[in-house]
């Protein structure tokens, strides 16, 4: 069966993550078009980006990074149906914040970290990266997956899994239903 415009599922998909991280660059990768407002290459008011895959029409907001925006992680997380956390692996000292902001989204929405900057010689793999974060609070179950946001390498998929975890059937509040 194949599908038509009608029946694609608006969702929204929320990229979050401190500073330099590689959110932009992320967005842009994923996203048929992308935009960001940005000034000095610095992200201050937020990144949206555009794209369809399978039976959604993905809509990507990425926070802004700077504190003094931190109001806005809330506003954009409201009505998430998934949280991508990027962190750049490099630079595990942050790692506590990018948990933190996280948080700071306050949606229960299945979400992944993309291990960025997987090319850089003193990156963390991925599977350190994951420990780090489980120890600062980050749930197990989270998929932690290596990118290089600059080439595009691992970015759709990790879209690709936050987009099966979006569709697996999660329990009713209702048991009855
Ligand atoms: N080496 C390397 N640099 C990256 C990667 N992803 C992003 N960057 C660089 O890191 C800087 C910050 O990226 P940006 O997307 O603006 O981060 P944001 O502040 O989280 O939006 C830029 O200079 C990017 O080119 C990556 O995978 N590898
Ligand atoms: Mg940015």
């Amino acid at each position: 069966m194949s599908s038509t415009p009608h029946e694609l599922r608006p969702i929204k998909i929320v990229v979050t993550g401190v500073l330099k991280a590689g959110k932009s660059t992320a967005i842009s990768k994923i996203a048929e078009s992308a935009i960001s407002i940005d000034r000095w290459r610095t992200t201050v008011g937020l990144d949206y980006g555009y794209t369809q895959l399978g039976i959604y029409e993905i809509h990507v907001f990425g926070t802004p990074g700077h504190d003094r925006f931190s109001f806005m992680r809330e506003i954009l997380g409201k009505g998430a149906a998934g949280i991508m956390l990027v962190v750049d692996s490099t630079r595990p000292e942050f790692f506590d914040k990018a948990v933190e902001m996280l948080d700071q989204i306050g949606v229960n929405a299945p979400c992944v970290v993309l291990a960025n900057k997987q090319d850089l010689p003193d990156a963390l793999p991925p599977e350190r990266v994951k420990e780090e974060l489980v120890k600062l609070g980050l749930s197990p179950e989270t998929p932690v997956i290596g990118t290089v946001a600059t080439r595009g390498e691992g970015v759709k998929e990790a879209l690709q899994k936050l987009l099966e975890m979006i569709a697996k059937p999660r329990k009713p509040v209702n048991t009855r239903l």
